[in-house]
C-alpha cells in the first residue's frame, strides 16, 4: 500500500451532476422514490407490504415521552408529500408495540440518508421539512442513557445485546450513522448526528478490548465502515478504536457468537462451516482467504476492512481485501455485477457456481460491491475496481428499481420463467415482476441512498490529481491549494463512448500548471483497457501522457489546453464464460459498452430456451422506448428451434428444425418493466 496513492472522494457538493442518464435517474430519487418510500415507511402505500417502521419510531417516542413526561406526542399524523393520497393512519389498527423485522429502524436511516444527498445537490423545502420533523420522531425515542433501537426500547430493554448476531441492534447503529452525517454534511442540522453519537458513545461504552467491555462484533456489519465515516468526521479516536475493535475481534476463539447462543440454550441449529460463514465469523479477517457468507454482510465488512487499512495503514488488512476481491471477481460475479448466488443464506456460493435461474444476486449486495469498489479505489487506482463498479451501478444496481421509480427487486436473476417463479419452491424467491415494498425492505432505501450520491463514486481526488473513474457529464471543482480548478465533463455514456472534458485553471497557477494538476481518466476494460485501440483522444497532443494500471494521466500546460475528445468504442460484445462455470456453457451473454443485454419475451415471443444466438452474424445498436426510457437495443440474428410437442415426452434424437429470427436485446436493468414475462441474460449459441 502506497499512501502517495490515495485519493478520496470528492464532497458530494463539489460535483454538479448534468449528465443526461444520471442526472435523470437522480431526480427520480428526489422527486419520486424519496416520497414514495416516505409513504412506503409510513404505510400508506396501498397494497404494499406494511413497513411498520415511523409506527415503530412514534410508539417508542409515545412511551418515552410517558416516562421522560417529555411534551410532545409523536402519535398525531405526520407530514404526507403532495401528490400523494393520504391514507388513513394507522390502517392496521396497530397496537401500541414492535412490528416487523428487528432491523425496520434501519429503512429510515436509509432514507434519511439519501435525503441528506439530494438536499446537497437541490435544496428543497418541503422535504426537508419533512425530513426535520422525522427526525424529531426519531430523536424523541431515543432513551435517556443514548441507546436507540426501537426493537429493545418496545420489547424489553433487559435484553438489549444478547443476540448481536441475529437482532441487528449494530447494523442499526451504522446505518443511523450514516443517514445522521450524511443529513448533517448538507444542511448542518446537528441534532439527528448528536442522537446518533450519544448512540455510537452507548455501544463504546459497552463493547471494547478494555476489561470488563463485551467482546461481541455485528452479526451483521455496516458499523464497522460507519463508526470509520464518523472518526473521519469528528476526528474522535474512540470512534475508530471501536471500529477496529469489531474488525479484530471477528473470528477470534472461542467464538463469540457461541456465548450468546450458549447463554440463550440455543443449540447449534446451523452446520459447523455454515454457522460462522455465513456471518464471516469463520476465522479473523486478516486470515479470511475467500469471500463467503451472506454476500450483504461480507461486502459491508470487506468495505469497512478496506477503510480501516486506509486509515490505520494496516498492510495484512489491506493484503486480505485484494485477495477476497480477486476471489470475488474471478470466481463468483455474475456478468450483471450480481452477487451472491444462492438463496441459502442469502449468501456466495462456492467458486464459479453461477446458476442462472435459482440466483440470488441481491440489489444491496450490488450495492455494497459498489461501496467497496470505491473504496479499493480509494486506496488504489486501478481501473480493474471500477470496472466492477460500473458493471454494478449499470446492471444489477439499476435493474434493483423499475423505471418510475415505484417498484422493486430484491433478488435479480438473470433467467425468467414466470411459472416456475409462482410453482417451483426452489425459485419462489425470484420474483417476475418487481414489489411495491417488502416486509424487509432493504432494498428499495438502499437504491435511493446510493443513487443520489451516485457522484461521489464518478471521482476521487488526491493532493494534485483528479481521477475520472465514471464518465458523468458534470460541472467538478477541484480545490488545489487555495485555488480551484474546474473541469466539465460531457458523456454520451451508456449509449455512446463520447467524452468531451474541458479543464479550467485559474491564473494564480497558470505558470506552474504542469506540476500543479493532473487529470486521470480511466480506461474501462470493456473497451480495451491499456490496448492501443481502446480509445482516441483529441486536444491533448502537447500534454503529457502517461498509462498506468487502467487510467490515462494527462499532465502539462491546461492553459494552452482546450476540450479534450476522448472517444471509447462501443461495439457490441459477445461473451463466453469460463468452461468451470457450468450454467453457462454453451451460451453466451452480449454487452455493448458498460450495459449488459438480456432478452425478453415481450420482444422476441415465449419459449426463449428455443432461441439461439448467431454470434457470427454482425448486430447493430437501436434506438428504441422501452416505458418512456430511451435506451439503444441491439438487433441481432439468431434462430428458433421448431417445438416437438407430439413424439412423446422422449424420442430418439434427430437434427432439430428451425428457423432464422430476428432478435431484440434491451439492457437488462430495463426487464421487467412491461408486464410479467420470460427473460434471459445467458442466450444458448447457434
Ligand atoms: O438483515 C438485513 C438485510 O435484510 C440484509 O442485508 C439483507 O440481505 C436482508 O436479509
Ligand atoms: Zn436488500
Amino acid at each position: 500500500m502506497n499512501q502517495e496513492n490515495f485519493s478520496r472522494p470528492l464532497s458530494i457538493r463539489n460535483v454538479q451532476v448534468t449528465d443526461a442518464f444520471w442526472k435523470k435517474e437522480m431526480e427520480l430519487i428526489r422527486k419520486e422514490v424519496v416520497p414514495y418510500q416516505w409513504e412506503a415507511l409510513n404505510d400508506r402505500i396501498a397494497d404494499a407490504a406494511p413497513s411498520f417502521c415511523m409506527h415503530n419510531f412514534k410508539t417508542a417516542a409515545k412511551q418515552n415521552r410517558e416516562k421522560r413526561e417529555l411534551g410532545r406526542d409523536f402519535s398525531e399524523p405526520v407530514y404526507t408529500f403532495r401528490g400523494f393520497e393520504a391514507l388513513p393512519e394507522n390502517p392496521a389498527h396497530l397496537e401500541d408495540q414492535f412490528y416487523g423485522f428487528v432491523f425496520q429502524d434501519s429503512d429510515f436511516y436509509k432514507w434519511i440518508e439519501a435525503v441528506g444527498y439530494c438536499l446537497a445537490w437541490a435544496p428543497d423545502p418541503e422535504l426537508e421539512r419533512i425530513a426535520d420533523e422525522a427526525v424529531e420522531i426519531v430523536c424523541a425515542a431515543q432513551q435517556e442513557d443514548g441507546y436507540l433501537d426501537t426493537y429493545y426500547i418496545l420489547n424489553g430493554k433487559d435484553k438489549i445485546f444478547t443476540n448481536i448476531r441475529n437482532h441487528h441492534e449494530l447494523y442499526c447503529l451504522g446505518h443511523l450513522l450514516e443517514g445522521a452525517i450524511a443529513y448533517y454534511q448538507s444542511t448542518g442540522k446537528r441534532k439527528l448526528l448528536d442522537a446518533a453519537c450519544r448512540f455510537a458513545d452507548y455501544v463504546a461504552s459497552y463493547f471494547g478490548e478494555e476489561d470488563g467491555k463485551c467482546k461481541g462484533y455485528p452479526g451483521h456489519e455496516i458499523a464497522e465502515m460507519a463508526l470509520l465515516r464518523l472518526y473521519e468526521l469528528t476526528g474522535e479516536e474512540k470512534y475508530r478504536n471501536l471500529s477496529c475493535f469489531f474488525l479484530n475481534e471477528r473470528g477470534k476463539r472461542p467464538y463469540y457468537f457461541d456465548s450468546e447462543e450458549e447463554a440463550q440454550n440455543e443449540k447449534h441449529k446451523d452446520a459447523e462451516a455454515l454457522r460462522y460463514q455465513y456471518y464471516q465469523a469463520h476465522l479473523p479477517v486478516r486470515e479470511q482467504p475467500e469471500a463467503v457468507g451472506h454476500a450483504v454482510r461480507a461486502v459491508y465488512l470487506y468495505s469497512g476492512m478496506t477503510d480501516a487499512a486506509r486509515i490505520t495503514g494496516d498492510e495484512s488488512l489491506y493484503e486480505a481485501c485484494e485477495r477476497i476481491w480477486k476471489d470475488v471477481v474471478e470466481k463468483k460475479l455474475y456478468i450483471t455485477g450480481g452477487i451472491g448466488a444462492t438463496r441459502h443464506g442469502e449468501a456466495f456460493s462456492y467458486a464459479y457456481n453461477l446458476p442462472n435461474d435459482t440466483v440470488y444476486a441481491e440489489t444491496c449486495a450490488s450495492i455494497g460491491l459498489v461501496f467497496w469498489a470505491r473504496r479499493m479505489l480509494e486506496i488504489c487506482p486501478d481501473a480493474k475496481y471500477a470496472d466492477v463498479m460500473e458493471q454494478a451501478l449499470y446492471n444489477c444496481v439499476l435493474s434493483g428499481m423499475a423505471l418510475d421509480g415505484k417498484s422493486f427487486f430484491y433478488v435479480n436473476p438473470l433467467e425468467v420463467e414466470p411459472k416456475a417463479c409462482h410453482e417451483d419452491e426452489d425459485r419462489s424467491h425470484v420474483k417476475p415482476v418487481r414489489q411495491k415494498w417488502f416486509g424487509c425492505a432493504c432494498c428499495p432505501p438502499n437504491l435511493a441512498r446510493l443513487i443520489s450520491s451516485v457522484s461521489t463514486y464518478a471521482y476521487t481526488e488526491r493532493e494534485d490529481t483528479l481521477f475520472v473513474h465514471l464518465y458523468m457529464g458534470s460541472t467538478v471543482r477541484k480545490v488545489l491549494g487555495r485555488n480551484e480548478v474546474t473541469v466539465r465533463v460531457e458523456s454520451g455514456f451508456p449509449w455512446n463512448g463520447t467524452v468531451a472534458v474541458a479543464v479550467e485553471v485559474p491564473d494564480a497557477i497558470k505558470e506552474r500548471a504542469e506540476e500543479a494538476f493532473t487529470l486521470a481518466l480511466r480506461i474501462p476494460g470493456w473497451a480495451g483497457g491499456e490496448e492501443k485501440e481502446a480509445f482516441s483522444l483529441k486536444g491533448a497532443e502537447h500534454l503529457k501522457q502517461r498509462i498506468q494500471d487502467g487510467y490515462l494521466y494527462l499532465s502539462g500546460d491546461w492553459s494552452r489546453t482546450g476540450t479534450l475528445e476522448l472517444t471509447f468504442p462501443m461495439e457490441i460484445k459477445i461473451w463466453q464464460a469460463d468452461t468451470r462455470v457450468r450454467r453457462d456453457l454453451g451460451k453466451v451473454a452480449v454487452t455493448r459498452g458498460p450495459i449488459v443485454y438480456c432478452m425478453e419475451e415481450a420482444d422476441n415471443g415465449s419459449n426463449l430456451h428455443l432461441i439461439t444466438l448467431d454470434c457470427e452474424a454482425a448486430g447493430e445498436a437501436e434506438d428504441f422506448t422501452v416505458c418512456g426510457e430511451k435506451v439503444k437495443a441491439l438487433l441481432l440474428r439468431g434462430f428458433r428451434q421448431k417445438p416437438v410437442t407430439d413424439k412423446g415426452l422422449y424420442y430418439p434424437a434427430q437434427k432439430a428444425q428451425k428457423e432464422c429470427v430476428n432478435l431484440r436485446l434491451i439492457p437488462y436493468y430495463t426487464w421487467a418493466n412491461r408486464g410479467e414475462n420470460e427473460m434471459t441474460v445467458w442466450i444458448r449459441k447457434e
